[in-house]
């Protein structure tokens, strides 16, 4: 069957939304770091809106980090693809024209870096996980120690790390006289804006403080909160869509209704008019992004783990177990008392549209996608709630059966006896400090003896323990 392309788009079915703009005279405004899922089915969205209002300058440069999966996805496509919203009822598709092409970085990152210096590009973003960043997720300081920052700490002609790849490109411009760009994380780090800004600092620093000096006063890294679900997608659905459209595409994402992004009004230069397109900017970030990570993602997280050992495979199974939907509910009892919820937030009605985002059962969101990588996540998840709870001197019973779900989960068996590969940077060394530890206190302990997960704070607070073996339940 023929692929998605420029040529096809004529003869798509009639209720596809189509670009609709002239797609040979936009220019490339924005490079993203780390194309996956998740930028196609949001921030992309809002690109292919603001060129859509006529405004051409937003185009998308799209590179991978690592591998070329979706470089191979989308250039044989012209940087097309579908994205597919899932109600619970009926699916609709949208193609987006935004996406001009993607480079694969280790291929030839000398060609990212030219790309990201280019004069019309005002826009960095990236979504490359947690992980990406190469932070410790506890302090959030740069991994020296990582042999890839460690390169591009040594010799920047060639950046290997996300960190890398922005010094060597600001760099660059300042050699040719041009304004920083203005560099958006949109991933789910605390304080994301503050934490890219400082590894990028560090970074600059070693290489020339002059130049460093520059980007802090010059570069603006403003903070975000990003929010839409979209679970991997699977060969099923590319079949599926091929079906709705008449031709194969490869590159398509499947996603909820649900979208929401708040940004800092802090950008070096030019912008899309953001709050035309939807976007919330507003001067304080951190009360959304604190509701959000601890409400939707803490939950999230918890489902993850302990459904995932249940033997779930989905969240919506997980939250039509009446038990867990409960757990969920005092999960969100605990969390929501060390909020400062952000004007305009009715927290009762964001509980219950959450309840129905996760019950939706045509996204089909696997619970093992979102246990990946809990080391990254489990702090700003789950633990920045506990130590404020415990500081209000309040019970933690829910959030701490949470983190025993991650701790069980280590462990790579399910309750009905299935095995699985824990995947996380930290997997081995996880591994490592529970091999000796039998009892429920001992792998506790084990665990919280990592201090780039659990502070010392957390640590050293027997509450926290007690609270924890218990949500072992051994
Ligand atoms: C999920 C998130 O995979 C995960 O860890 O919790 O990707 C979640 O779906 C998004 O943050 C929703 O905005």
């Amino acid at each position: 069957m023929t692929r998605l392309s420029n040529a096809a788009l004529a003869d798509l079915p009639a209720e596809v939304e189509r670009p609709g703009y002239d797609r040979a005279v936009v220019k490339t405004g924005v490079v993203h770091l780390g194309i996956g899922a998740f930028h196609r089915a949001h921030q992309a969205v809002v690109f292919d809106d603001a060129l859509r209002s006529g405004d051409l300058r937003w185009g998308i440069l799209g590179v991978s980090l690592r591998s070329p999966g979706v470089r191979d996805q989308l250039n044989p496509q012209d940087g097309l693809y579908s994205v597919v919203v899932r109600d619970g009822v009926a699916d609709r598709t949208r193609i987006i024209g935004a996406v001009q092409g993607v480079l694969v970085a280790p291929e030839d990152p000398a060609a990212v870096v030219a790309a990201m210096a280019s004069p019309d590009v005002h826009i960095v973003s990236l979504t490359v996980t947690e992980k990406g960043y190469r932070l410790d997720p506890a302090s959030g300081g740069l991994l020296t120690d990582d042999a890839d920052v460690a390169a591009d700490l040594a010799d920047l002609s060639k950046p290997r790390t996300a960190p890398g790849f922005l010094v060597a490109a600001l760099a660059e411009r300042r050699r040719q006289g041009l304004p920083p760009f203005t560099v958006v994380s949109c991933d789910n780090l605390p304080h994301n804006g503050a934490r890219v800004r400082s590894a990028v600092l560090a970074m600059a620093e070693a290489h020339d403080p002059a130049m460093a000096e520059w980007i802090a006063t010059e570069a603006a890294f403003p903070q975000t909160m990003v929010d839409r679900i979209v679970p991997a997608t699977m060969p099923d659905d590319i079949a599926a869509q091929a079906a709705t459209l008449g031709v194969r595409d490869e590159g398509m994402v499947k996603t909820e209704p649900f979208t929401q992004w708040v940004v800092e009004d802090h950008f070096a230069g030019p912008r899309p008019d953001f709050a035309a397109l939807g976007v919330q900017l507003t001067a304080e970030v951190a009360p959304w992004e604190d509701a959000k990570l601890r409400l939707l993602n803490g939950a999230h997280s918890s489902i993850a783990y302990l459904g995932g050992l249940a033997g779930h495979a989905f969240v919506h199974q997980v939250v039509a177990v009446p038990a867990f939907k409960a757990f969920v509910e005092r999960l969100w009892d605990e969390a929501e008392t060390t909020l400062n919820p952000p004007p305009g937030l009715d927290i009762p009605a964001y509980r219950a549209d959450l309840m129905a985002r996760f019950s939706n059962p045509s996204l089909q969101h696997r619970t093992r996608q979102i246990a990946m990588d809990g080391s990254q996540k489990l702090p700003q998840r789950l633990l920045a709630s506990i130590a404020a709870r415990l500081d209000a001197d309040q019970p933690i019973e829910a959030l701490a059966r949470g983190v025993a779900g991650w701790i069980r989960w280590q462990g790579g068996v399910t309750e009905t006896g299935e095995t699985y590969t824990v995947d996380d940077p930290m997997a081995a060394r996880l591994a490592e400090v529970l091999s000796g530890a039998t009892t429920a206190e001992d792998k506790v302990r084990a665990v919280s003896g990592l201090s780039e997960i659990v502070s010392p704070r957390l640590a050293n607070d027997d509450r926290f323990i007690a609270a924890v073996v218990r949500g072992m339940g051994d």
